[in-house]
């Protein structure tokens, strides 16, 4: 769809979710992309193929690094975005450890927030030092401590916010400014917000890295991870970190399964954080429930930075029993239509223990030192009706 569509407005969210980078006159008037499902291109000639490796010629040589189902949805999701160019890999795993592998070597320094999903935490704290760089965590709750923390040596600046899985918030401004003085570069896992809620490049990041498996994909579906970031830098995440360093391809297949997530992102956002509002609201007021943190609740520590850096509060909650955690397993247990599982952001809604299952990779100490309690569980709000979502939990919270 051209930006000139209507009097040079550009279009709103929603539209570009369906119809950016696409235009069905390209391709025999599918509606849909097609999904180019090869592993190989054929070169017109022996000297196009050369000359396409030296990337002196435009056009596509290998999976690996680029198909056509993929571009559509990297162009897509930079457009949602607002950065140059994007990068669809094969999970949000590889979409961080592609970026990282890129931009780091040894010798070089990474600043990185407490809280943060388990396997991103064990990755940047056991695999990158193997490599010789350092990685030093900080409170990003409190901006002084992340300028207390970088160095000269700082190459990157790394946090999720909201955080999973207590959903602290992380001013991107404030954090992005102190990094930007220091030469370090700004890396934003959007994953819970999504680009419809929070729009990090906009607000200084430097680059956003998502778990697509999530809210992008939406339907609990496929593995998928994205990078949005500056044109030169995709270009060497893509040629170096998803060519040779990792090789995490994201199949055209799912290329196409997240595009079809995305033409309902901002539809979807808005009835989870909606439903997610009411279910906050009422475990807040529930007799056996002992704190619940949700960004959207007047009570949340960071109730005004949220508000101000995102335009809905998304869909995942965290929250407490006044029994701790024997208490909170056996809600698990007496739930009904709520599904015990890991991830996030499908249609289900979800319950986990972070300190048994998404976070059980850090020590027990290191959970307590960043903020995950042993007794928390988190939800993900899906999309049935809230009134059944609040039914379950009114069940499960007078039997436990
Ligand atoms: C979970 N999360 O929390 P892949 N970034 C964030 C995440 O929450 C996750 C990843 C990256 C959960 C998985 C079981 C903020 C994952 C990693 O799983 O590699 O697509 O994303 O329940």
């Amino acid at each position: 769809m051209s930006q000139s569509h209507r009097r040079n407005r550009k279009p709103g969210f929603s539209t570009r979710a369906i119809h950016h980078a696409y235009d069905p006159a390209d391709q025999l008037g599918a509606l849909t992309p097609p999904i180019y499902m090869t592993s190989t291109f054929a070169f017109e000639s022996a000297e196009a193929g050369a000359e396409m490796f030296k990337g002196e010629r435009p056009g596509y040589i290998y999976g690996r690094t680029k198909n056509p189902t993929q571009t559509i949805l990297e162009e897509r999701m930079a457009d949602l975005e607002e950065g140059e160019a994007g990068l669809a890999v094969g999970s949000g795993m590889a979409a961080t450890s592609s970026v990282m592998l890129t931009l780091l070597g040894k010798g070089d320094e990474i600043v990185i927030d407490h809280t943060l999903y388990g396997n991103t935490f064990a990755y940047l704290t056991q695999a990158l030092p193997r490599f010789g760089i350092t990685v030093t965590p900080a409170d990003f709750t409190r901006p002084e401590t992340v300028s207390a923390a970088l160095s000269a040596k700082t190459k990157l600046v790394f946090f999720e916010t909201p955080a999973n899985p207590n959903v602290r918030v992380i001013d991107i401004a404030a954090i992005s400014k102190i990094a930007k003085k220091a030469g370090a570069l700004v890396v934003v896992d959007n994953t819970f917000a999504t680009p419809a809620l929070q729009r990090p490049l906009t607000q200084g990041a430097d680059m956003v890295v998502h778990s697509a498996t999530k809210y992008l994909g939406g339907h609990g579906d496929i593995i998928a991870g994205v990078v949005v970031g500056p044109a030169d830098t995709i270009k060497e995440v893509r040629q170096a970190g998803l060519r040779w360093i990792t090789g995490a391809t994201l199949s055209p297949f799912n290329c196409f399964l997240m595009l079809r997530g995305i033409k309902t992102l901002s539809l979807r956002m808005g009835r989870h954080s909606d439903s997610a509002m009411v279910v906050a609201k009422m475990l807040e007021a529930h007799p056996k429930v002992a704190s619940v943190s949700y960004p959207g609740l007047e009570s949340f520590p960071q109730y005004e930075l949220a508000k101000r850096q995102m335009s809905g509060f998304g869909g995942l909650i965290s929250f407490e029993l006044n029994g701790g955690m024997e208490q909170g397993m056996l809600l698990m247990n007496k739930l009904d239509m709520i599904t015990r599982a890991v991830s996030l952001g499908d249609a289900e809604t979800l319950i986990q223990h972070p300190a048994s299952m998404t976070h059980a990779v850090y020590g027990p100490e290191e959970r307590a030192k960043h903020g995950i309690s042993d007794s928390l569980l988190r939800l993900s709000i899906g999309l049935e009706d809230v009134d059944d979502i609040l039914s379950d939990l009114d069940y499960a919270l007078a039997a436990v």
